[in-house]
């Protein structure tokens, strides 16, 4: 069956105010056949952080990302050992957890790790099916599928160990209708509603709308064993933009290729680094992660302006791009109209592609934590399938004059 219809929808994109047409829009879906897939994914389930301090995380998110709280799980739960706050904008959930007893092993992988993903989860219309193909095809197993109930319904789970110390944690949340998953209680945002994008309409708007892709990082020569894992383990197919050794040498210091899911609604470019004139960024990444993990976040927005004023306002540092990137001839002849003035995008820093498809607009934060390690990418999407290949050059010249910055270059 070759299908665009609301089956095609999560659960969470069917509660918001999100039409198909819109999310193909945003986040560039694509149609397919999903009896052909071996592990059909109806798309991302949630983004799961460890974080030093949940509790002033969660209010972080809220406050600058303009996400909103909806469940909680903690000691007032009687959950002892952790916090865990779900958050919300449009389609994107994040969960923040940090470990509250001494001997959580969360606080554990803080230490190794600092602030960082640690799970990447999917929602799957059949847990069980994914799983045995994910065996069959040596995929290690970290959890084996299970329900877990409460009186709002049945959740399916089960867990499969990717790149690093991260995972892909599968959910059928088909037979389930509470707050996040069993265990947790609804839990509103207290702060004031012109911080988070709420989704009635005479309320502010939310700032993004989806989770465009998730990008890893891995080790030196591992980027082909990853990609080999994405087609093998979860019929994940190769995307067609790539950075070849060609431009890793030239300007990038990384090579990258990126996998996503049948329907294109999970997309994971993975980057390893190259060895190029300078100290790569990934290798700066695995340094400071201490190994693989997870680099970037694309979040969808359909006003990328409004976002960033607003992020901006509220404290959060974007990359700086040079004036010369907007008065380039060969940019300017290359990109044509846009739905926002150049002078606008100048303004702000925010960069311009386009390919046979579309174009997109897009923009990169400095790291969010301690570490130089995760960093959110902003992405307003207009035809568009591509990663900002026509950028590389101008965005990896401006990370690395933030790695100089810390004395990582
Ligand atoms: O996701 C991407 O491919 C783009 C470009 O370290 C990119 O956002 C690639 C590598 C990187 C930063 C951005
Ligand atoms: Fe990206």
């Amino acid at each position: 069956m070759t299908r665009t219809d609301s089956r095609a929808l999560t659960a969470d994109e069917l509660r918001a105010d999100l039409t198909l047409e819109q999310l193909q829009q945003l986040v560039g879906l694509v149609e397919y056949d999903d009896s052909r897939d071996p592990f059909p994914v109806i798309g991302m389930d949630a983004i799961c952080f460890v974080v030093g301090n949940a509790t002033q995380a969660a209010a972080y998110y809220q406050l600058a990302f303009g996400m909103e709280l909806e469940a909680y799980r903690g000691p007032e739960t009687g959950h002892r050992e952790s916090k865990s706050y779900v958050l919300r904008s449009g389609s994107a959930r994040f969960v923040l957890s940090g470990g509250v007893s001494p001997d959580s092993p969360l606080l554990d992988h803080h230490r190794a790790h600092g602030d960082g993903v640690v799970d990447l989860a999917l929602e799957v219309p059949d847990v069980d099916r994914c799983i045995a193909h994910a065996r069959a095809m040596g995929a290690r197993v970290l959890e084996e599928p299970h329900d877990v109930s409460d009186a709002h319904g049945t959740v399916r789970v089960a867990a499969i160990a990717t790149y690093g110390e991260t995972r892909h944690t599968l959910v059928d949340r088909s037979a389930y209708d509470g707050p996040y998953l069993p265990g947790y209680v609804a839990r509103r945002s207290a702060v004031d509603a012109e911080f988070v994008g709420r989704a009635r309409r005479d309320q502010p708007r939310r700032l993004f709308q989806a989770v465009d892709h998730c990008v890893g990082n891995v080790e030196l020569g591992r980027m082909d064993e990853w990609v080999d894992f994405y087609n093998r383990v979860m019929g994940f197919t190769n995307m067609a933009e790539f950075i070849g050794d060609d431009i890793a040498t030239e300007y990038s210091a990384l090579m990258s290729k990126v996998v996503a899911s049948g329907n294109h609604r999970v997309k994971f470019p993975l980057n390893e680094p190259a060895i190029a004139k300078k100290k790569s960024q990934i290798d700066e990444y695995l340094e400071y992660y201490d190994g693989a993990g997870c680099q970037h976040i694309a979040l969808a927005t359909n006003d990328i302006v409004r976002t960033v004023d607003v992020m901006r306002s509220r404290g959060v540092e974007f990359l700086d791009t040079p004036a010369s990137y907007y008065d380039d001839p060969a940019l300017r002849a290359r990109i044509g109209e846009v739905r926002v003035p150049i002078e606008e995008l100048k303004a702000r820093g925010i960069l311009v592609d386009r390919d046979e498809d579309g174009y997109l607009l897009q923009i990169f934060t400095k790291p969010v934590g301690d570490r130089p390690t995760v960093f959110y990418e902003l992405i307003e999407r207009h035809g568009s399938l591509g990663f900002g290949k026509g950028n590389f050059k101008a965005l990896f010249e401006a990370i690395e004059r933030e790695q100089e910055a810390r004395g990582n270059l």
